[in-house]
């Protein structure tokens, strides 16, 4: 069994659900849930992973910002970056329970609560920025989201995060063949541990918190991210080869838990949606800014920027992309149609 299996079962997680599930009932028949009425005021907090200048922090506070404004106080978030309320993981079973009631995660958190989700991460699927965003604005990004009910969240909209890429502490990847011999660290719940088997590499699943003294430290070898996340979390000072292989765009995801949701009436619920629409052009730019000013970080330190051919990448893990295709026939049904 693997690491990622041991470590996060999903049985231990529905055990979870069912024990909360049984004291929030307990709570609600005894006339004290804590839900107002519609057109009542929330109180909510918000669990982000990045710290407070990150377009996706920059993004939660704008959509919490316009919700407090636009519902004259009524709906009041607080935004909590750094990881304070647990990493991305644990806060996604705290949402389920109600302990937390927003998040803004990445696709590939999800893929351990709703199994659909782990189409996200298929290697290559997107072909680029555009066919990206033009599959999450069209009507299969929509039907992707609405699938978050099955596990008691409710999507509210997609946020950038560019594409993935390997970067090692020691040995630079310029070919899959580069991979062997060098453990990597992944998020938990995703396909990449897969792809990175896939590719000749090894894999170690890690929280997000824990990746830099891993790199440090040498108890793995390497990792992948996004530019912007390469560059704010230092990992970039312990591990100075970055291979822009492009391997996934993954995207991020807004949510609400559901018991959270209930408490909001109708035009209220109508609000949330549209803001956190709005949100998500606030955070395209953003993004497109930090994606600039991450690159001039990384050729102003000195670190190495590898430019490969991402078809042998794509090449060396075929199999594993046409087993994936055809798991998820409609996910990549939509994808194909977002690419004309
Ligand atoms: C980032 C993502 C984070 C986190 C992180 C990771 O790109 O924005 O939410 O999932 O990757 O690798 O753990």
């Amino acid at each position: 069994m693997s690491l990622r299996k041991t470590l996060f079962t999903r049985s231990r997680s529905r055990i979870v659900v069912l024990l909360a599930t049984a004291a929030m009932l307990t709570l609600a028949m005894a006339g004290c849930g804590g839900s107002s009425a519609a057109g009542g005021s929330v109180s909510w907090r918000l669990a982000e992973t990045h710290p407070r200048d990150f377009p996706t922090t920059q993004a939660d506070i704008w959509f919490a910002d316009q919700l407090r404004e636009r519902s004259n106080g009524r709906i009041d978030i607080e935004v909590f970056p750094d990881a304070q309320l647990g990493e991305e993981r644990d806060v996604m079973e705290q949402v389920q329970l109600g302990s937390v009631e927003m998040t803004r995660t990445n696709a590939n958190l999800v893929t351990e609560f709703v199994d659909s989700w782990e189409a996200f991460g298929i290697p290559y699927v997107f072909d680029d920025e555009q066919h990206f965003w033009n599959y999450l604005n069209g009507p299969g990004g929509k039907s992707k989201l609405a699938e978050l009910d099955q596990a008691g969240y409710v999507g509210l909209t997609y946020y950038d995060s560019g594409a993935r890429n390997f970067y090692t502490a020691g040995e630079p990847i310029e070919k899959p063949a580069d991979l062997q011999g060098q453990n990597i660290r992944v998020q938990p719940g995703s396909l990449t541990a897969e792809m990175v088997d896939a590719m000749g590499g090894s894999s170690t699943t890690m929280n997000f918190s824990e990746v830099y003294s891993g790199l440090e430290t040498g108890v793995i070898e390497g990792a992948e991210n996004n530019l912007p996340s390469y560059v704010s979390t230092g990992h970039y000072e312990v591990a100075d080869d970055i291979t822009l292989d492009r391997h996934q765009r993954v995207p991020e995801v807004l949510m609400v838990g559901e018991q959270a949701w209930n408490q909001l009436g109708e035009q209220d619920k109508k609000l949330v949606r549209q803001v956190a629409e709005e949100s998500t052009e606030v955070q395209r730019e953003l993004w497109r800014k930090e994606v600039e000013k991450a690159r001039k970080t990384l050729e102003d330190s000195g670190v190495n920027i590898h430019e490969v051919d991402t078809a042998k990448f794509r090449e060396s893990v075929s199999g594993m992309i046409d087993k994936y295709d055809e798991k998820f026939a409609d996910f990549v049904s939509a994808v194909d149609e977002a690419r004309q």
